[in-house]
């Protein structure tokens, strides 16, 4: 049993995620999660949203709210979603939370005394009319390239050249529409990566060794192009401010922690959450989030994460941390996910385009989803989401080969045996062959969960179901019984015994339809948390004389009709194009 501390890149708080954010981090954190405590390990599965930074203040305008209640009803509404789709968190937190800011000023501190952050003055755009800095995407302007009215001070979304503030012609504020701007000198700290480089370079030679491709090209190439210096404070109203005790000036000033310094530490910080939360409760047994942080050399750290967020995780948090000159906990595997497409296009908020994560629940329960994304898992490259596709295996995997199993047979042993599962015969050379078959399977499906191979993993589990129905169809117990009633009783109590496997092993990935199979047996003990190959190869965790009921229908087809519905409410192949 070992200690597994799992995170998934932290949601941004701006709005409703899509199905490309849920396949490229939460999701298979929350499958390889799950795994990992069936198989008795002690994990701790943290996530958060990610509240701070410009977008959330100018989204909160939008909605016309304060920014902090604006985060609340976000967070609130993400949190809805989340366990809408069986994520297990043990937490989920939030970075605006008071402990992600005792934290992030204590770090901020440590480097400061290190020698590793320092104070220096730069030229920014001021609103004299807002009386305040205007971050990048603050200011508007015309592209002195392609003439774009509304550019951003940080990039041009007609064009897409990466801009200069300055490079703007009739630069105006987002706020006020104003004007009135001109260049002020202003203070900032900074972080001096390009003094940690060198030992984030020893680090990453040490444990990146055995991250996926993905993952280490990306962090190789950040390297290579130079560890450079990095403004990490800002001049937002919203983030976590520059400690006072440390930095008295810039405190006074208001300025607070770029967003992406602070996202990552509410890691930790959610952790501290967590173990809050339950002195909160009263309970007597504290958790101890620092045990999983701080000198915490018996933990593996897994992260997951999305393509674009790969350096900051494995170049620039590391780089932090190691400036602390604390014995922090880094991570030992990142996970990394490629995109999921719509069509081939991308998934796009501003363009309605793709499924948003509330859609996707209003339509189908969430094992749909969940089985379908991950056996699509974007690991070794892009994939796309197309209705056809999300039918097609929705009907074929699901449908057709478990839950047409489950039903039929249930449903026909209760018919010809009543409620409970037949004896029969002994086990015969078909069961041995079924169930050595049954155990290699398994564990190369193990394999493939242990070393986060998700669409292989998934892979293995459909030929487990199929495993199944290929029995079934070979013993015909429907014909079988009319010339062998002990015959047809043993390939039944077989089929449920593979359907009580099925129900254990499919948990990470379908939990809900699961527990379902799960619950359709009443056994006396069936607190079994796994199934092993060896254990599997008998095939007898459910003895004759077991209660059973037949469960509802566990997978509904999606019908041509539905399909069309889909296409039309979410636009098909034809809305490629536009993106
Ligand atoms: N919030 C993901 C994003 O919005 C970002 C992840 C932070 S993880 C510390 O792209
Ligand atoms: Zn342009």
């Amino acid at each position: 049993m070992a200690r597994h501390l799992i995170t998934s890149a932290l949601p941004y708080i701006n709005g409703i995620k899509h199905l490309g954010n849920m396949v490229g981090s939460m999701l298979p954190a929350d499958v390889y999660t799950r795994y990992l405590r069936q198989r008795g390990h002690d994990v701790l599965y943290i996530c958060a949203t990610d509240e701070h930074g410009t977008p959330a203040e100018l989204a909160a305008k939008d909605a016309g709210l304060p920014v902090a209640e604006f985060c609340a009803q976000q967070h609130h509404a993400q949190k809805e979603i989340y366990d809408g789709f069986s994520l297990a968190f043990d937490y989920f937190g939030r970075s605006s939370s008071e402990q992600n800011r005792e934290i992030t000023q204590h770090i901020a501190r440590k480097l400061k005394e290190n020698g590793f952050i320092e104070e220096r003055s730069i030229r920014q755009v001021f609103s004299i009319t807002d009386d305040r800095f205007l971050p990048d995407r603050y200011i508007v302007g015309t592209c002195p390239h392609c003439g774009y009215d509304k550019a951003r001070g940080d990039q041009c979304e007609n064009c897409t050249r990466v801009l200069d503030p300055t490079d703007l012609i009739e630069p105006r504020s987002a706020i006020s529409g104003s004007g009135e701007l001109e260049i002020r000198e202003t203070t900032h700290l900074f972080l001096l990566q390009s003094k940690l480089a060198g030992e984030v370079e020893a680090w990453i030679d040490e444990n990146g060794e055995e991250w996926p491709t993905l993952a280490s090209s990306i962090a190789r190439k950040w390297l290579t192009e130079g560890l450079h210096d990095r403004a990490i404070t800002r001049d937002l109203d919203w983030g976590v401010p520059v400690p006072a005790d440390t930095w008295p000036e810039l405190a006074a000033e208001g300025k607070v922690f770029y967003v992406w310094f602070d996202a990552p530490i509410e890691y930790i910080a959610a952790t501290k959450e967590w173990a809050d939360a339950e002195r909160e409760a009263g309970d007597s047994a504290p958790r101890d989030w620092k045990s999983w942080w701080y000198e915490a050399d018996d933990v593996r750290y897994t992260q997951f994460m999305a393509k674009d967020n790969v350096p900051f995780h494995t170049v620039m948090f590391p780089a932090t941390m190691l400036g602390t000159r604390e014995p922090w906990k880094k991570v030992d595997y990142v996970k990394a996910f490629n995109w999921l497409n719509y069509y081939g296009g991308k998934f796009s908020t501003s363009q309605k385009r793709g499924i948003f994560t509330d859609a996707a629940l209003e339509l189908l329960p969430a094992d749909y989803w969940r089985y379908f994304l991950i056996a699509n898992a974007p690991e070794s490259d892009d994939t796309s989401f197309t209705w056809e596709l999300f039918s097609s295996s929705v009907n074929k995997d699901l449908a057709d080969t478990l839950g047409n199993f489950v039903n039929r047979v249930l449903s026909f042993s209760r018919k010809r045996f009543g409620d409970e599962v037949p004896a029969g015969r002994e086990a015969g050379e078909a069961e041995q062959k079924l169930g050595e078959q049954i155990a290699e399977l398994l564990a190369e499906y193990e394999g493939h969960m242990e070393t986060l191979q998700f669409r292989k993993a998934a892979h293995a589990l459909r030929a487990l179901w199929s495993a199944g129905n290929s029995y079934l169809e070979e013993k015909a117990p429907w014909l079988e019984i009319k010339t062998d009633q002990d015959g047809a009783a043993l390939t039944l109590r077989t089929a449920m015994n593979l359907i009580h496997l099925y129900s254990v092993i499919s948990e990470p990935f379908i939990p809900a339809s699961a527990r379902l199979m799960r619950s359709a047996f009443t056994l006396t003990d069936d607190t079994t948390p796994w199934i092993t190959a060896e254990q599997a190869k008998s095939l007898s965790a459910v003895p004759a004389g077991t209660p059973f009921t037949v469960p509802p229908v566990l997978f509904a087809k999606i019908t041509a009709e539905d399909l069309d519905a889909y296409r039309e409410r979410f636009g098909g192949a034809e809305t490629a194009d536009a993106g």
